[in-house]
């Protein structure tokens, strides 16, 4: 699938206004997804440092058919999670940068999972929904794509 036009369906939930985008990745290539996140205004995130396993079982890529890793006592490998929390209007376009960034078509290159979020409260000022949302100076402002 083409990562560049790859779009989410958000269907299930058509009166959610603000969805978390939750990605893990390769540890070494989140500088790089961050970077283009910035790039397009996206600046409020949750990054940790997780172990974790998909279908391969945390089996690693081939080489020349011999498999590296996936031995049953330490077969979680190390990921990063990252947390964004975001408008509707703006997930295509953040799950787009996140895949592109992250992606190097082998084996272990992670997952995205899109959840509904019912509100957002900002604590130090009591704002909730959008205004709680966004950013002075954030993709909105810089690229026009309204959240919500
Ligand atoms: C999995 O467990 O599904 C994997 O892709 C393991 C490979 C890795 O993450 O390095």
């Amino acid at each position: 699938k083409a990562l560049e036009s790859l779009s989410v369906d958000l269907s299930g939930f058509p009166a959610c206004r603000f969805f978390r985008v939750e990605a893990l990745i390769r540890p070494w290539r989140l500088a790089r997804v961050v970077e283009q996140l910035n790039a397009s205004g996206i600046r409020g995130m949750t990054v940790s440092d997780v172990k974790g396993a998909g279908v391969q079982g945390g089996r690693r890529e081939r080489y020349g058919g011999t498999e590296f890793g996936g031995s049953s006592d330490r077969y979680l490998v190390d990921k990063t999670r990252m947390d964004i929390v975001i408008a509707r209007g703006q997930v295509d376009s953040v799950v787009r940068i996140i895949a592109g960034a992250a992606h190097t078509g082998e084996i272990g290159d992670g997952k995205i999972f899109v959840h509904p979020v019912a509100d957002i409260v900002r604590i130090r000022t009591g704002e909730t929904g959008a205004m709680a949302e966004r950013m002075e100076g954030g993709m909105e402002d810089m690229t026009g794509i309204r959240g919500v």
